[in-house]
């Protein structure tokens, strides 16, 4: 009989054997693979944490006792148990199933998150609110070893030691960050591992002592307590108890009944917070995803006997695109370094990591440091290009400001996943980068249209001296409109792809393509739309922009980001400064966050589809007409 089913909540959990918890686990792992193999998704280290969340439902009592998740792109197994099994096939689909923690959807998720290293600081917030209110409740942190390389856990933890807050962080350690942990932090981990030789060893003798008849179990029994009780005391852990911690581990991610054990040896310590030393295996369950558990951290739907991409047809994204052209760059330069924080792949860098070892850096998950560490590269004389999703730059906002445009530095930051990003969701959009950027003095805006804008985007800042940000969405930008506008990127000028003199449509990275399209259909009634290539959004194109305002021609702008502080924002107060007209509509997402689903649906949501904004030109224009555009923000259904 399958038990997965009849699990409602953690209730049914603690109810089952350890045997039970066993097959539970079997089950769990099945309905993962079958899910993600046709939704995509995270894949490996949700495999890998399984038999740890069930012993965790067992122990805890969440809700009452609050689990807090790092990062939150493991959590499926948690969802599993907690009541979501109906609207788990939808998994990361439109008005589906998160593939984070979403508030929305559960009581045991605290937190909507997707962003790394937050776990530790959350729930010591939320430890101090229980002491603080006279609660009795346990609160418990799980943290990936690849999150602990991120600076906030130990913000956390040292104001954790200190106040002797009774708290439990359980480190997920499977030696993984997405790619292979980095730092010397995950050699102490690996120390720490193989100082727990005694590990094989409390195997090796409970196997054999449980050969004896009658005494021989019993007494198995007893020296494995001994030996849990004395690794608790004596083994590694240096670096965590000098924070404050009580350390407890390494145990076995496989084994339910040990982990069980420790968790209520944990919750018995109250004057100090401990950390459980937990191994697991990254993929555990399905063959291709432990053997390869880069590629299957997040995977598109594919097919489970080969590992193959269902109905995957070969292209090239923007970032593998920006990662060739840098290395072409620094095969030529030999000033241009490679940053990435723990995202060597997902930003295209692998091929320079190959090329250019020495000039290649990956700082683990560590945005903010490594926006510094460039500042300090191109103080020594070289041009770091950091190559990060736009929403993880959003952790660096100060180091921008104080430690690159401050200091006027030649530092380039490579927006990747700019705009909007699809089945992650609202904590992975890359929607904040122009109201983020466009304030900082200094700073060079650039945000290309396609794959060959970028590379003169990329070209163009190498011969600056100042700092730069180039924003680039996460699909694949084929080159189109060369034939109209060309390529010949200047900065502080845009580029006219369409004349038109009835509406001027100001467009940025992908939007200009919808912008293009829309003018297409506009045509088709008669309406000639100016479509213009807004690539440089820092410094703006000012003249071009007093061109079109002194022609009286109605503008509306059109970007894939956030309308506050965004391009339509100020190019409104570019105008203003002139004593120009303002744009008459600015199109963009609206002031909220945007769900997860299939991109052409999430752009429709927004009002972002060329058909949808031809339909705006067509209102704008009637509104002129007729003499009563108010000149309001639209942002689609928002
Ligand atoms: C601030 C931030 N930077 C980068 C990422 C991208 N990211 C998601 S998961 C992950 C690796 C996390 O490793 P670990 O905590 O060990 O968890 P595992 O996947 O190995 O279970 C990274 C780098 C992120 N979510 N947040």
């Amino acid at each position: 009989m399958q038990i997965l089913p009849t699990i409602t909540g953690p209730a049914d959990v603690k109810k089952l054997s350890i045997a039970e918890c066993e097959q539970l686990a079997k089950e769990v792992r099945q309905c993962i693979i079958d899910t993600v193999s046709h939704q995509g998704g995270h894949l490996a280290s949700n495999l890998g944490i399984v038999d740890l969340t069930i012993a965790l439902h067992r122990s805890f009592d969440s809700p009452k006792d609050q689990l807090v998740f790092d990062v939150g792109h493991q959590v499926y197994a948690h969802k599993l148990l907690t009541g979501r099994q109906g609207i788990f096939k939808t998994l990361r689909s439109y008005h589906g199933m998160s593939g984070f923690p979403c508030q929305a959807e559960s009581e045991h998720d605290l937190f909507d998150t997707g962003h790394s290293s937050t776990s530790i600081s959350m729930a010591l917030g939320l430890a101090r609110a229980r002491d603080l209110k006279g609660e009795d409740r346990h609160v418990v942190a799980i943290v990936g070893d690849g999150a602990l390389t991120g600076g906030e856990c130990y913000e956390a933890m040292n104001d954790a030691g200190q106040g002797h807050t009774r708290l439990i962080v359980i480190l997920n350690d499977n030696e993984m960050s997405i790619s292979k942990n980095v730092g010397a932090l995950s050699k102490y981990f690996k120390n720490l591992r193989a100082s727990a030789s005694w590990y094989g060893g409390k195997k090796r003798i409970k196997a054999r002592m449980t050969k004896f008849p009658l005494v021989g179990k019993p007494l198995a029994h007893v020296i494995e307590n001994v030996m849990n009780m004395v690794k608790s005391v004596t083994t590694g852990g240096e670096l965590f108890e000098a924070l404050g911690f009580r350390y407890l581990g390494p145990f076995d991610g496989k084994n339910i009944d040990e982990m069980s054990r420790v968790f209520e040896e944990a919750k018995a310590v109250e004057d100090m917070p401990v950390l459980i030393h937990i191994v697991t295996v990254k993929g555990d369950g399905y063959d291709l995803a432990e053997r390869q558990p880069e590629r299957f951290h997040g995977t598109a739907p594919f097919r489970v006997e080969t590992g193959l991409k269902r109905g995957f047809k070969p292209s090239k994204s923007a970032a593998n695109c920006a990662g060739s052209i840098l290395v072409r760059m620094a095969s030529e330069d030999e000033r241009v370094l490679a940053v990435t924080a723990a995202m060597s792949t997902g930003t295209g860098l692998s091929e320079f990591a190959r090329y250019f070892p020495k000039r290649f850096f990956d700082v683990g998950i560590a945005e903010q440091h490594a926006v510094t560490l460039c500042a300090g590269m191109a103080r020594g004389g070289f041009r770091p290009f950091f190559a990060v999703y736009a929403t993880f730059f959003q952790r660096a906002y100060d180091q921008m400001i104080h430690d690159v445009c401050l200091q006027n530095l030649p530092v380039c930051i490579l927006a990747d996943h700019a705009g909007l990003v699809g089945d992650d969701g609202k904590t992975h959009h890359g929607v904040f980068i122009l109201p983020m950027c466009l304030s900082m003095p200094n700073l060079v805006v650039l945000q290309p249209r396609d794959s060959a804008e970028l590379e003169c985007a990329m070209r163009a800042v190498l011969k600056l001296d100042t700092p730069s940000v180039i924003a680039y969405p996460k699909e694949e930008i084929e080159p189109y409109a060369s034939d109209i506008g060309g390529h010949t990127l200047e900065v502080g000028r845009w580029q006219v792809l369409r004349e038109g003199e009835d509406a001027a449509l100001l467009a940025t990275g992908r939007m200009t393509k919808h912008a293009l399209e829309a003018a297409g259909l506009l045509k088709q009634d008669g309406i000639q739309a100016a479509v213009i290539d807004c690539c440089s959004l820092k410094p703006m194109d000012t003249q071009m922009l007093s061109d079109i305002g002194r022609r009286c021609i109605p503008m509306m702008t059109i970007e894939e980001g956030q309308l506050e502080g965004g391009m339509g924002s100020e190019i409104a107060r570019c105008c203003m400064k002139q004593e120009l007209p303002v744009p008459k509509r600015m199109l963009g997402i609206g002031d909220r966050f945007v769900t997860h689903g299939a991109m052409p649906l999430l752009l429709e949501e927004c009002g972002l589809m060329p058909d949808q904004i031809a339909m705006q030109v067509k209102e704008m224009l009637a509104g002129l007409t007729a003499g009563m555009d108010d000149g309001r923000q639209h942002a689609g259904k928002a």
